[in-house]
């Protein structure tokens, strides 16, 4: 039987709720799946020692028949309703829901009438005419559909890095492991900590290239061997994630390293320099090109010095300027996670968060945290019971007697919402009495440009709106981010002393790096924070962290990589005038 880590888990209870949902199963019915996934994917201890110790029900949304049903998993790789349902639709339908444009409902007639069960046979039932002709679909119908199969073929069928980074990290720690491995790394998309990858690849040092293959296609994790040859090999694994290994010689690691992290932008320019030096980088090594003699090939910061640059990280590498800057020797100090002192952004069971005050506060602690600040929903968003102010006099209250008893400092903070005209919640009174307030858009896909940037501009007007938490409002495979004319916003946040958040929440990581590297051009803060909904993800700072990386951000920038009155004197409501 394969083994199955927490992600894998999510895999299978989010291919569940989508097919209950593709079935018409009640709401309730397949959102407990994905909360279920969600928590599944965010909690710290790994599944199979939940499953052994009998504690699967520690996890938030896990009740007894959830427990089940992750234990049958384990134990051979299905669970009762899932074989059922996957009876009744095939799994492969699951993927017709991520193309934008296809719901659960389409997604159902195109099989049920058209016999559709993946991207392939929607694309060819659209090639002849048959979408189009379905009740109820029609031409615009179609050319949506059509434009969505684009989308999804680019961003869609990649895994988010929270769910392939720890992956990633378990293979090559497994394969580091073997007598005859001397190192093993991640190396492509992972290890540049993008958001989204389409696949892992891991290297592997060794001087026993066939007995790495023979590993490779025996990992636990593995459901399929796809390819295996002398010195690579790609499989499938139980999240659905294809690992790619890749062996070399330990004196070719450097070498190997820079190329397969890629990206394959950033080494066409490597090219492109070292041609100009008289040189040749492969895979292999940097040689001279009229001797033929390799000058470097052991460690990456060889390969980089041979080419008179520094070493840029990992997460720089996508030839947006690191080279120059590289070989100008004026690399930034990327923010690490060790500089994050708080987090800033987290709900509790006042709203729609599942863990309380006292356990949110206790995971800052366990991070080792200074300040953590609590930011549950306003009032205007009731759907999710936002705060009135007899729940904030309530709130406030705890948070004083929590904070007198030491450790992390919890800040009265708010996630405020935009309204339709960038007006916030609450009189300026009660607004005045936050430590920290957020405020954020929950609304305005499909506005035009000039109507969503003017509703962020106008609230960063409001003196006491100190952050824009995930501004484009982008969910990573599921939502395009609102229109903005991100300029503007990323100037107006400098003028006014308005932080742009990076969302840590491993499906937003928003802000972008394109937009982080906006945003630092313009002179505006940045703010970190996991919109937590569970203490235990407060872990995802890291993936924050590497946006912030692969955005250039540095820790002087980024309000939570300071001390707690440093922080807040760099607010905007506590800047003297
Ligand atoms: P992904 O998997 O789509 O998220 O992105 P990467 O960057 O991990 O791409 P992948 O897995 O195809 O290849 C890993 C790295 O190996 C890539 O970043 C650069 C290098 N590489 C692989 N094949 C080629 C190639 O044909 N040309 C170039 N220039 N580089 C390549
Ligand atoms: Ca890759
Ligand atoms: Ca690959
Ligand atoms: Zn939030």
């Amino acid at each position: 039987m394969p083994e199955y880590d927490n992600p894998a888990i999510a895999a299978i209870l989010d291919t569940t709720a989508d097919l209950l949902e593709i079935a018409g199963a009640d709401r309730f019915r397949f959102l407990s799946y994905h909360k279920a996934a969600h928590a599944v994917r965010a909690w710290p201890e790994d599944i199979n020692t939940l499953a052994t110790e009998e504690r699967l029900t520690d996890i938030p949304g896990v009740g007894k028949k959830l427990a089940a049903n992750i234990a049958s998993i384990l134990a051979r790789g299905s669970f009762a309703e899932f074989d059922e349902l996957t009876a009744e639709l095939p799994p492969t339908l699951v993927a017709l829901m991520q193309v934008p444009g296809v719901g659960p409902k389409k997604a159902r007639t195109l099989y049920d009438r058209l016999g559709v069960t993946s991207v392939d046979d929607l694309e060819a039932a659209l090639a002849e005419g048959k979408v189009a002709a379905l009740q109820g679909f029609g031409d615009r119908t179609a050319a949506n559909i059509a434009a969505g199969i684009i989308s999804y073929r680019t961003f869609g069928a990649r895994a988010l890095l929270a769910d392939a980074l720890p992956l990633a990290e378990k293979v090559a720690a497994y394969l580091r492991a073997l007598p005859s491995a001397v190192s093993a790394e991640p190396a492509g998309s992972v290890r540049r900590g993008k958001e989204t990858v389409g696949d892992i690849d891991v290297l592997v040092a060794s001087l026993d290239p066939s007995a790495i293959m023979e590993a490779a296609r025996t990992l636990p994790i593995v459901t399929r061997v796809i390819a295996s040859g002398e010195t690579k090999t790609s499989v499938e694994t139980t999240a659905g994630l294809q690992v790619d290994v890749r062996v070399v010689a330990p004196d070719e690691w450097g070498a190997a390293l820079q190329y397969f992290t890629g990206s394959a932008e950033h080494n066409v320019r490597v090219r492109e320099i070292a041609k100009g030096l008289g040189l040749k980088v492969t895979e292999y090594g940097v040689f001279r090109i009229d001797t033929g003699e390799r000058c470097a090939s052991d460690t990456e910061e060889a390969v980089y010095a041979a080419l008179g640059m520094q070493t840029p990280p990992p997460e720089l590498r996508e030839n947006a300027g690191e080279i120059e800057s590289a070989t100008a020797g004026t690399l930034p100090k990327l923010i690490t996670l060790a500089d994050i002192r708080g987090d800033l952004h987290c709900h509790t069971t006042a709203t729609d968060g599942k863990s309380t005050l006292e356990a949110n506060k206790a995971k800052a602690a366990e991070l080792g945290y200074e300040y953590l600040a609590i930011t549950d929903h306003a009032w205007g968003l009731r759907m999710v019971g936002g705060l009135d102010l007899d729940d904030l006099e309530r709130q406030w209250a705890r948070i004083d007697e929590l904070n007198a008893e030491g450790g992390p400092v919890l800040l009265k903070s708010i996630e405020l919402n935009i309204d339709e005209k960038g007006e916030v919640d609450y009189p300026d009174e009660v607004l005045a009495r936050f430590d920290i307030c957020i405020a954020s858009l929950h609304s305005g896909w499909g506005q035009p440009r000039e109507v969503g940037t003017s509703r962020l501009l106008r609230a960063m007007e409001n003196r006491f709106v100190d952050i824009i938490g995930h501004p484009t409002g982008r969910i990573l495979r599921r939502r395009e981010p609102i229109d903005l004319d991100m300029e503007a916003v990323c100037a107006k946040a400098a003028e006014t002393g308005t932080a742009l958040e990076i969302d840590a929440y491993p499906d937003r990581l928003d802000l972008s790096d394109v937009h982080l590297r906006m945003a630092l051009r313009h002179g505006a803060r940045i703010s970190m924070g996991c919109d937590a909904h569970e203490a235990s993800q407060m872990h995802f700072m890291r993936y924050g962290v590497s946006t912030a990386r692969r955005g250039w951000v540095t820790p002087e920038v980024t309000l939570n990589a300071h001390p707690l009155p440093e922080m807040l004197a760099l607010l905007k409501r506590n800047r003297t005038a």
